[in-house]
């Protein structure tokens, strides 16, 4: 790699690089520099939003020198790098992340404090990056971080939205959308304007013959849209190394502004074209677990992986390296099915372009990727009409048609007798119109499928794949159970638990092996260990109070027993049976006498999540919600016994206070539905129990921690079949005391009952497909058992302090080595010592 400054000019070079910062006065005087100068503020009109605009910019400016020298690390270590591929990244706040990683957050506190500022106020200014829906795009935020902190060279590639998830406000109990526009001030990126890509669309295939008579196709006409880079610093914890996240932007190309418009005078249309370029990555589709087959969506996926796999060969052919180390230089992940198109993508430069023959290629092709499945929900899983591929992806429609060709070719001489085979596996579904189904082109161009949970993993080889594991053996499928980092969700998020287990376990190194954990079961039943960690979660739900009182003006009482479920509204989820047990908690409420109501253990039930903009059931559910809440807040006969919140706008900064301040959180889906779910393991993890049904991840949990130390109810996964159909086709009875809450509802006690005739309609008379009535009995029994376990408080801290020191497993450092280890066959990369 050449340097571009001559070797005798390096020195005065070197002599003016930047070191950063290491002490309060050092601190100081970057934040006032970056205000008085950068911002153009001074000490007359410095608000707190300044002062963290100006803490931001001297924390960029020290991720930056790190950045630099991790990327020239990796660039002349000239080993194999992976690409982390996903539509979302949901990584929430940056600053306070940045500080604790680097290690400065006690130097930067004492310097603000010398300004004048307290650091809760100024790391509260920053605006979420939430370029994501849910669990898949958090779970990508917590990978690049563990891959930062455990030194992997990795770049995660996605889309820059200028619109991440709506931002959510309830009015009159419903849900409504407003668009969260959050680049008004974003330090923390780069755009790199050097660095753009062009990407087609549209136009034609044509047949040439090359020197040789070899025939070859040329993509040709449509139209250029511009992919520009944006550069985000991912530092690591405790490490120099500090990865990249590329986001791309779309634009309208160099050559594309219409100058024969712009000079006949028409200048607002040629405007208009630069604009409608730019909505390709303009905004994030808000669905969590379902598809819609949207142009602009197919759109932002090929704009993505094109420009992305455009970057990954561009770097790998600096390395001069013959194709065939393709695969050993360079490891795709494709988180879900949305990058698939990087498969013929690849293969089209590969053939089209670089010139090698179709089996090389696809050799080259089908070692590079991996493919992570999240959902066997069926209206989850994308598929893509043919007809609209044709128009907007000719050459790849034909690409993927040769796949599929050489597949079933394949199959068929495998499976001669199977005649069905050939239909059921193939990549084109014969319907009207055909479609693609991606998850098997995924699934066919990558040398592994990993499901993210045990339950699912085996799922997948049962249901959707079944035929995939005939065809290439079970081998080709894996297992990685989710985890989450330590670093956001207990050392960020719980700052003091953080610090009470350092100072038990000798420092902070269980934040980078969180296996150290089990140590802790040493002080299970030290007295002076236990208080503090009550008081802990005391305090933390003092915090959760407060901000429940400024959200949604009710006071709570920081002695009841919190009971948490935030999480995307989704049938599947089953907000539903909690809103309805709470209905049930509630006429049980009424029918008592004051003096049994004093003997009842006090619950506050908080509610948070978005519902996506099109999904009624869902937002209906959130209406009940906050009917449910009117009422029972506002009843005098209730009191402190119960109270339903509903906290508005949840996201990860808001997760990082719910989160250590529950007893309770709820992870109860329909067994077999839930793939993993990755917020079980963070209320774990802060000391906060959970009720969950035998689903995802809830299944390895119980396995670590002790059936004990969890409510587990409801059916199996393997029983939900049957019990479906039985509801179709056999007796079907509404469980009794359901059926009460239904009464309720149906009497106007929540308001009109015609809003909820759907929800509750779809259980009493269209199947109950998530099987509510089956296990609503379990469930409310499964509450009452957990009444009684708060009661004995001695028992109940026993399994809260239990759970957190058996929660090591559940780390996204130990995902990350797993997926190095069987999937991407990379090794770490340690930043290099200064001499
Ligand atoms: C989610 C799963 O629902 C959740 O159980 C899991 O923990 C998480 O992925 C991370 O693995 N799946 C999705 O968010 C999902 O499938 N989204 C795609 C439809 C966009």
């Amino acid at each position: 790699v050449e340097a571009s400054i001559p070797e005798p000019q390096r020195a005065a070079w070197k002599k003016f690089t930047p070191k950063g910062f290491t002490t309060p006065e050092e601190f100081e005087k970057e934040c006032v520099r970056h205000i008085e100068t950068t911002l153009a503020r001074s000490l007359y009109n410095c608000d707190e939003f300044a002062t963290y605009a100006g803490t931001a910019l001297a924390f960029r400016d020290r991720l930056v020198l790190d950045w630099n020298k991790t990327q020239q690390n990796q660039t002349f270590a000239d080993q194999k790098r992976v690409y982390y591929l996903s539509l979302e990244f949901l990584m929430g706040r940056a600053l306070d992340n940045a500080m604790l990683n680097v290690g400065m957050k006690d130097v930067a506190a004492k310097g603000l404090s010398e300004l004048g500022f307290r650091m809760e106020d100024i790391v509260s200014q920053e605006h979420d990056a939430a370029l994501g829906n849910g669990g898949l795009g958090r779970l990508a935020a917590c990978f690049l971080d563990s891959l930062a902190s455990l030194n992997y060279p990795a770049w995660g590639y996605g889309l820059r939205y200028r619109y991440g998830i709506f931002k959510q406000e309830i009015v009159d109990g419903y849900q409504v959308e407003v668009p969260d526009y959050w680049l008004d001030f974003n330090p923390w990126e780069f755009a790199r304007h050097d660095i753009t890509v062009d990407i087609q669309f549209y136009g034609h295939v044509s047949k040439y013959q090359d020197d040789n008579g070899t025939s070859i196709s040329v993509w040709e006409g449509g139209e250029i849209v511009q992919a520009v880079a944006y550069d985000v610093p991912v530092p690591g914890y405790q490490t120099e190394n500090t990865n990249n996240l590329r986001l791309w932007a779309s634009k309208a190309a160099s050559g594309e502004f219409d100058f024969q418009k712009f000079n006949s005078g028409e200048y607002e249309s040629s405007v208009a074209d630069q604009q409608r370029a730019e909505t390709i990555s303009a905004v994030l589709y808000p669905n969590d677990n379902l598809e819609r087959g949207k142009e602009l969506r197919l759109k932002q996926q090929y704009f993505w992986c094109a420009a992305s796999l455009y970057d990954i060969v561009r770097r790998f052919k600096k390395t001069k390296r013959s194709w065939k180390d393709f695969p050993t230089q360079v490891a795709i992940q494709l988180n879900d099915t949305h990058p698939t198109l990087a498969i013929p993508e690849l293969q089209r430069i590969l053939v089209d372009q670089e010139g090698l023959d179709w089996e090389e290629a696809w050799s080259i092709v089908s070692k590079t990727f991996g493919y992570t499945n999240h959902t066997v929900l069926p209206e989850a899983l994308e598929k893509w009409s043919v007809p609209l591929f044709q128009h907007l992806l000719p050459r790849h429609l034909q690409i993927i048609y040769d796949i599929n060709l050489n597949f079933l070719h394949y199959v068929e001489r495998t499976f001669p007798k199977d005649r069905d085979m050939l239909s059921r596996v193939s990549i084109i579904e014969e319907s009207n119109p055909k479609m693609i189904r991606m998850a098997f082109l995924a699934l066919i161009g990558s040398h592994k499928v990993n499901g993210v949970a045990e339950l699912h993993s085996d799922l997948i080889k049962t249901t959707i794949f079944k035929d995939f594991v005939k065809v290439f053996g079970p081998d080709k499928f894996t297992n990685v159970t989710n985890g989450i980092t330590p670093r956001r969700w207990l050392h960020q998020a719980n700052p003091r638990l953080s610090e009470l287990i350092a100072s038990k376990l000798g420092g902070h190194e269980f934040l980078k092996d969180l296996t150290l954990l089990h140590k802790l079961e040493n002080y299970v039943d030290d007295k002076e260990f236990r208080k503090e960690f009550q008081e802990i979660k005391y305090a933390n739900k003092v915090r959760l109070a407060k901000h429940i009182k400024e959200a949604n003006g009710v006071s709570v009482n920081p002695s009841a027993l919190f009971d948490v479920q935030v999480k995307r509204i989704h049938e599947y989820k089953r907000q539903q049976l909690n809103i309805f047990g709470v209905i049930h908690r509630y006429l049980a409420i009424k029918a008592m006498s004051p003096e049994e109501r004093k003997k009842l253990v006090p619950r506050v039930s908080i509610f948070g999540g978005k519902a996506a903009p099109g999904y009624w059931m869902a937002k209906t559910v959130i209406h009940l919600i906050n009917q449910v809440g009117k009422v029972v807040n506002n009843d005098k006969d209730v009191g402190d016994a119960l109270k339903v919140i509903f906290l508005e706008d949840y996201n990860v900064s808001k997760a990082e206070i719910i989160t250590p301040a529950s007893d309770i959180s709820e992870h109860i889906s329909t067994a077999g539905t839930e793939a993993s779910g990755t917020s079980n393991m963070k209320f774990c993890l802060n000391g906060g129990l959970i009720i969950g049904t035998c689903d995802g991840a809830n299944i390895e949990i119980t396995r670590e921690i002790g059936e004990n130390n969890i409510f587990l109810f409801g059916n199996l996964a393997e029983d939900v079949e049957d019990l479906r159909h039985s509801h179709l086709y056999g007796t079907y009875t509404l469980d009794s005391s359901l059926q009460a809450v239904f009464d309720a509802i149906s009497d106007g006690m929540f308001g009109d009952a015609s809003h909820f005739s759907a929800l509750v309609n779809g259980i009493v008379e269209h199947g109950d497909y998530y099987l509510v009535s089956d296990d609503f009995a379990s469930y409310c029994k499964t509450q009452d058992l957990i009444d009684e376990a708060y009661k004995n408080q001695e028992e109940w801290w026993t399994k809260c302090i239990t759970t957190v020191a058996r929660m090591g497993f559940f780390s996204s450092d130990r995902c990350i080595d797993e997926y190095a280890e069987m999937i991407w066959n990379v090794e770490p990369l340690p930043p290099k010592q200064e001499q």
